[in-house]
């Protein structure tokens, strides 16, 4: 009797199937609800034989087709997401995680290829701004437009669901004219939908994750360093509070400020100058990804290039006492003279923007 076997396989394949990728896929026409559509309106439409369920979708009307063509903020164009043409999907989530979102898209130009993925009527930065520079076509694609990559970096978005059952989707448009076909939420970095072929030098590995040892905070000091010539770098470095380079509360790229004001002793002229997060302060050779120093590369503002004013020599490795940090998320400010005959006051300002 074969029946036995036949039930087998069955069983074994029903086993291989659940060590597929966790996959939520999406109809981008099977939305519930739209919203903050005045100006502009998704519209399920059926004229493309190639869309899968036979229908998709377009935000209309489409007023700026090339790059010459008028840009209106909120109305044929939103980097702001949530703001123009907001749909709703009712979507179940299997599991908890890290979704990277996917979207099948046609875009004919370059004024119809971006929209914004977000989650429960919020809107993450990982989320913004998915872009597609494929024409003429249907094409997959899971890329975010950056500052410095308008062609989006691959598997650069996402959506992290903290828990499973019931969530709403969210799409808004950035640009009108964009068709959707459908949308696949993969919880596996891995993934690929058909056609896709991302270079593997394209994409930005997550790091691995590391125990990070806490260290104390800094003790607040500001060390002036350089080769300490006119127009030549001098750098700032402030030793901080702690922070690693993964923290997310605070973030120390996103939440956490350090300025430093030059002021000249009249008054004016008056620049100030942001700084940034630097790890243990030698991050290009330690790789540290974590320390208590914020760094001022003064010369990247006050070099003559820019029709700035140099800071003039301080006395090498000056350290410059600034009041104790109080490290909470109030400001700390002290003011301090710089030897200088051009500009002899220096704010230093450090600032936890959230709470
Ligand atoms: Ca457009
Ligand atoms: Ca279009
Ligand atoms: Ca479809």
């Amino acid at each position: 009797m074969k029946f036995p076997h036949i039930l087998a396989f069955a069983l074994l394949a029903n086993f291989v199937r659940a060590a597929e990728p966790t996959l939520i896929t999406v109809e981008a026409e099977s939305f519930v609800k739209q919203t903050q559509n005045a100006k502009r309106n998704w519209e399920i439409k059926k004229d493309r034989p190639d869309s899968k369920g036979g229908s998709y979708i377009e935000v209309l009307p489409d007023t700026r087709v090339t790059h010459g063509d008028k840009l209106i903020d909120g109305e044929n164009f939103s980097n702001e997401p949530g703001a123009v043409a907001v749909l709703h999907y009712q979507i179940q989530v299997p599991e908890a995680g890290r979704y990277y979102v996917w979207a099948r898209a046609f875009s004919t130009g370059t004024e119809d290829n971006g929209m914004h993925f977000g989650l429960n009527g919020q809107w993450p930065k990982s989320g913004q701004r998915w872009q597609t520079i494929q024409k003429n076509g249907w094409h997959w694609d899971c890329k975010q437009r950056t500052e410095t990559v308008h062609t989006g970096v691959p598997m650069q978005l996402w959506l992290d669901i903290e828990k499973p059952g019931e969530h709403t989707l969210m799409l808004s448009m950035r640009e009108d004219g964009v068709e959707v076909d459908q949308i696949i939420l993969s919880k596996s970095p891995d993934f690929r939908p058909e056609g896709v072929n991302y270079s593997e030098a394209m994409i930005e590995k997550p790091l691995p994750k590391k125990k990070l040892a806490r260290l104390p905070d800094g003790n607040a000091e500001i060390l002036v360093s350089g080769e300490l010539k006119q127009w030549h770098k001098v750098t700032l470095t402030l030793d901080g509070p702690f922070a690693g380079e993964q923290d997310t509360a605070p973030n120390p790229f996103t939440d956490l400020a350090f300025n430093v004001t030059f002021t000249h002793e009249s008054g004016t002229p008056s620049y100030t100058v942001p700084g940034y997060f630097a790890a243990d302060g030698n991050a290009g050779e330690s790789s540290a990804e974590s320390g208590t120093k914020v760094d001022e590369p003064i010369s990247r503002r006050t070099s003559p290039e820019n029709g700035h004013t140099p800071l003039l020599s301080p006395k090498e490795n000056t350290r410059l006492s600034m009041a104790a940090a109080n490290r909470s998320k109030t400001i700390t400010e002290s003011r301090v003279v710089l030897k200088s005959h051009l500009l002899t006051r220096l704010a230093v300002t450090f600032v936890r923007m959230v709470a």
